[in-house]
């Protein structure tokens, strides 16, 4: 019989990717949604499990609710994707954010504990925990220290995972996660900002992007490769949480510079602070811009991940290097701003 998974946050860029991981390998697979006025199917759609999927409605700020999911689909699995993953926002809504990607994670646990103690359990955690990092590079046994209302929220869920595991002998495990990225990522992160923006400046001719911090350094890799190591992580004998990176670190100018170059675009830049500007080589003109008010009240300042351990036991081999990545995000933006598929406006 075909095994059953439970994906929560199927709407997202993880969810895409990993339902098409999962139904690639013949699982019946229950995505879990948020209901909404608009529910966003296009990432499902564009690759191609869409019609795959079955969804049930679920929203993590309810017991009930959860319980009653897992009750009814009875999942082999459960991968728990679902949360507000925007650091930014987590400044501004530390209540709900802690609500939902801390308290809730207690709640799916409690409830995973209550129907069926047996359902497996992956927990989305994140290299935000390591925030003002404390070793470089980090690996799994390296201290945490959050720098966001996000990342503590996180590290709450990610213990209350190893708790669950040693006090009541689950299969929980945490994919430590550092940033991974495709063209299905949300507009208001950093890199789906600089292609969709690039992309735009290159079909019109003309226009400008503001960014915020161009020195933070992020460990970015392809979230395709990623959702494949979650699906790796809950095959194992015996659970155990494990450090997903690429192993290399750029800046956010690092990133804009070779996103400019898969357009053939150079930029040259001057000045610093919120003075730094970003010109195109060729005609002179201003394409980057820093705006103070997309700086952080706290600051992740770098981050680099040692996924030594995940590529041993799990034989985990990212297929997308950070250039491909890189190229990949520019292209398939360039043909959505051709097919009229960006919005002229984005709440960033
Ligand atoms: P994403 O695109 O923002 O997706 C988040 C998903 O969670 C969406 O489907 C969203 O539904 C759902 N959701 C939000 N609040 C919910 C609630 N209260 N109840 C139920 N569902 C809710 O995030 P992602 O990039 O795919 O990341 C997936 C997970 O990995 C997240 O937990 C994130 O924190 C974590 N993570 C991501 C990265 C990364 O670099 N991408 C790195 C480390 C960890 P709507 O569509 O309704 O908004
Ligand atoms: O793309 P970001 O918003 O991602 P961030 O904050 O690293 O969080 C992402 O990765 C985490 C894993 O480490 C996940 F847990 C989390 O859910 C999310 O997926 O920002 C990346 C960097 C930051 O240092 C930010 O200050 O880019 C800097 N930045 C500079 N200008 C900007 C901008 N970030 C955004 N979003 N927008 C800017 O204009």
């Amino acid at each position: 019989m075909a095994k059953r998974a439970l994906i929560t946050g199927i709407t997202g860029q993880d969810g895409a990717y990993l339902a098409r991981r999962l139904t690639d390998e013949g699982y019946q697979v229950h995505g879990a949604y948020r209901r909404s006025a608009s529910l966003t199917t296009w990432r499902l759609k564009e690759i191609g499990v869409l019609d795959d999927i079955q969804f049930e409605p679920f929203e993590l700020a309810e017991y009930n609710n959860i319980l009653r999911t897992l009750d009814r689909v009875q999942p082999d699995e459960v991968y728990n994707l679902a949360a507000q993953s925007f650091v930014g926002i987590s400044f501004e809504q530390p209540l709900y954010t802690s609500d939902i990607d801390g308290i809730g994670v207690a709640r799916l646990l409690e409830a995973i504990r209550c129907v069926d103690p047996k359902m497996k359990m992956y927990q989305a955690s994140t290299s935000e925990m390591f925030g003002k990092v404390q070793a470089v590079p980090q690996t799994e046994t390296t201290p945490f220290y959050p720098r966001s209302p996000y990342g503590v929220a996180k590290l709450y869920a990610h213990w209350m995972s190893v708790n669950y595991r040693e006090s009541h002998d689950m299969y929980t495990v945490s994919g430590i996660l550092f940033n991974h990225e495709s063209p299905l990522r949300g507009l208001e992160f950093v890199t789906r900002k600089i292609t969709s923006s690039l992309a735009r400046i290159h079909h019109d001719g003309k226009g400008e992007m503001q960014l915020g911090n161009l020195d933070a350094e992020r460990d970015w890799g392809f979230a395709g490769d990623y959702m494949n190591a979650a699906y790796l992580m809950m095959q194992q004998e015996t659970p155990q949480d494990f450090v997903i990176a690429s192993g290399r670190t750029h800046s956010v100018r690092d990133f804009v510079n070779a996103a400019a170059s898969a357009l053939d675009m150079s930029i040259e830049w001057e000045g610093s602070a919120e003075k730094e500007v970003g010109r195109n080589q060729k005609t002179g003109e201003v394409v980057v811009r820093v705006n103070p008010k997309f700086w952080r009240p706290a600051e992740v300042e770098q981050l680099l991940g040692d996924p030594s351990r995940a590529r041993k036991s799990l034989n985990w081999n990212p297929e997308v290097n950070f250039e491909q990545l890189v190229e990949k995000m520019v292209l398939a933006d360039v043909k959505n701003v051709e097919a009229g598929l960006l919005p002229s406006r984005t709440l960033e």
